[in-house]
């Protein structure tokens, strides 16, 4: 079949108008790849808005990519301006419609909904789907005349080292390979995913996946080899949730890529490392980890069910400066219940360790569809959620660079948050001088 996967392109919000890229979209790269395996042909469209209409008259099935909230609209706005001809078969998918299949199949008025990770259930559906026959197929839903339906959930992979690299051949290198991302080197490199899901409950998150799949050492030595020889990088950043949960996993990846000499970054918690597996993650090459630190303050981590406490954030970050290797930290200032206290003991925390916080990304929090918080808008007296009665349909509004809406609590709260979040800028910024960059 002749394929065409519609995604949203969307450049870091902060730096919208420097046309600062991101980094490229790992589901429909990994969904194209099984599908060129599979023999169909495939072609990849990016949308962003104000250029969403596409002319997709040449093919016989669409697949639209809806990865985030914010850009449902984008992607909509494509499905309806763009051309078609005769009655291809139209699919959605991503983290969007995973958390609302039915309202999505209602707003794109298509075919069929994959939820969850659909490597397999694309291909069954591009097999069976033109007859509509869709109930026989694991993880979809979509509408018949008697309404809306959705089959057994499918079951994760077993082994993702079975899948396919992912397609970054049908992406322009310039959305590949970088020079500026890496831990502020210039070294040229690539993004990876070497595993898929987290397992820790944090109430901002919207990681919907709890089970973790990891590719092994081998898969991941196997794509760096490729990103070398085609490419010619020199390092990469590993973009999963969460990579360093299992410290064995982790050590087969480190054993694996050691020989390869590169240079990379990856995320992490601050519990889930020691000082062996640091020094393990340092040897093959790591130089930089991404800490999700949050807050300085055990009150507002404990509302998060972050699960850490303020001695394990300075216990880690001494550890990775022992170790050599540098250390970024998220921040997430405006969760609810923040206050002028909690950013004063957030700001205390850093002062306390600026010099083993190497860059600082501060984030306002935004309840974002799929979350905790965003499901449960009376337990944190959030408004504006799509249960409200007065709901605007918005969904972009759920983006997280500079968002200062009022998302919860009385204007008196909101008013707190304001003030103490410039205080917390003002600090981060003063010690920090770079901008706050999300990867
Ligand atoms: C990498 C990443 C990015 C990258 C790349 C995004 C991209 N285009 O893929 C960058 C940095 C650009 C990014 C930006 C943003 N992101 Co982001 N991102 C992620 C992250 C960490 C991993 C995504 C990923 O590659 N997963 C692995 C792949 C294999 O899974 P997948 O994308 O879900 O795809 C599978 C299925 O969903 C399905 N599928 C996908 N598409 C389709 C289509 C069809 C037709 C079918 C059948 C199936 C299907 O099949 C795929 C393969 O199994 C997720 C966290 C997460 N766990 O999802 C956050 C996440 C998706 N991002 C999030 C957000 C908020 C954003 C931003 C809005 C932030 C901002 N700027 O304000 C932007 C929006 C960008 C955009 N284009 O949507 C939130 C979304 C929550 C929400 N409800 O909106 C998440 C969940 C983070 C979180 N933990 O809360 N992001
Ligand atoms: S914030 Fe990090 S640790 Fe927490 S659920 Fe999300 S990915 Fe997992």
């Amino acid at each position: 079949m002749n394929v065409a996967v519609v995604y949203p392109e969307v450049y870091d919000l902060a730096r919208f108008k420097e046309k600062r890229k991101e980094f490229p979209p790992f589901g429909i790269l990994y969904l194209s790849a099984v599908m060129e395996q599979a023999g169909h042909r495939v072609r990849v469209f990016k949308v962003s808005p104000g250029n969403e209409s596409l002319d997709l008259r040449e093919f016989d099935a669409v697949a639209f990519s809806v990865p985030s909230s914010a850009t449902f609209g984008v992607v909509k706005r494509a499905r309806f301006s763009s051309q078609y001809s005769g009655d291809p078969l139209l699919m959605i998918g991503g983290v969007h419609v995973n958390f609302y299949p039915e309202k999505s199949l209602e707003d794109l008025q298509v075919h069929v909904a994959g939820v969850g990770e659909s490597e397999e259930t694309i291909l069954e559906l591009l097999d069976r789907g033109k007859t509509g026959n869709f109930g026989s197929i694991r993880g979809v839903a979509y509408t018949d005349k008697n309404g809306f339906a959705k089959t057994e959930p499918r079951l994760l992979l077993k082994d993702i080292d079975v899948l396919p690299l992912p397609a970054r051949h049908l992406l322009p290198p310039d959305d590949l390979i970088m020079t500026d991302r890496l831990a502020e080197t210039e070294v040229r490199m690539a993004h990876v995913m070497f595993s898929r899901g987290c397992p820790f409950p944090c109430r901002f998150c919207a990681a919907a996946q709890t089970r973790m799949q990891y590719r092994s050492g081998a898969s991941a030595r196997q794509e760096l080899i490729h990103l070398i020889e085609n490419y010619k990088i020199g390092g990469f950043a590993v973009v999963d949730d969460n990579f360093v949960v299992n410290k064995r996993k982790v050590a087969d990846v480190c054993n694996q890529i050691r020989d390869l000499n590169l240079r990379w970054s990856a995320l992490s918690r601050v519990d889930t490392v020691d000082e062996e597996l640091l020094k393990q993650l340092r040897d093959a090459g790591c130089i930089e980890i991404k800490f999700g630190v949050e807050s300085g303050s055990q009150r507002i981590l404990n509302a998060m069910h972050k699960n850490i406490t303020p001695d394990d954030i300075r216990n880690t970050l001494h550890l990775a400066r022992q170790a050599n290797i540098n250390s970024k930290i998220f921040i997430i200032h405006g969760y609810p219940g923040e206050n002028m206290e909690s950013t004063t003991e957030t700001i205390r925390l850093l002062e306390g360790q600026r010099s083993l916080i190497s860059r600082v990304s501060l984030f306002r929090f935004v309840p974002l569809p799929g979350t905790h918080v965003y499901n449960h808008p009376e337990q944190f007296n959030v408004h504006g959620t799509d249960r409200d009665p007065n709901w605007s349909g918005e969904w972009e509004r759920y983006h997280i660079h500079h968002n200062d809406q009022h998302w919860w609590g009385s204007e008196a709260d909101f008013d707190e948050v304001n003030r103490s979040y410039a205080a917390l800028n003002e600090f981060v910024t003063a010690n920090w001088p770079s901008p706050h960059q999300t990867n």
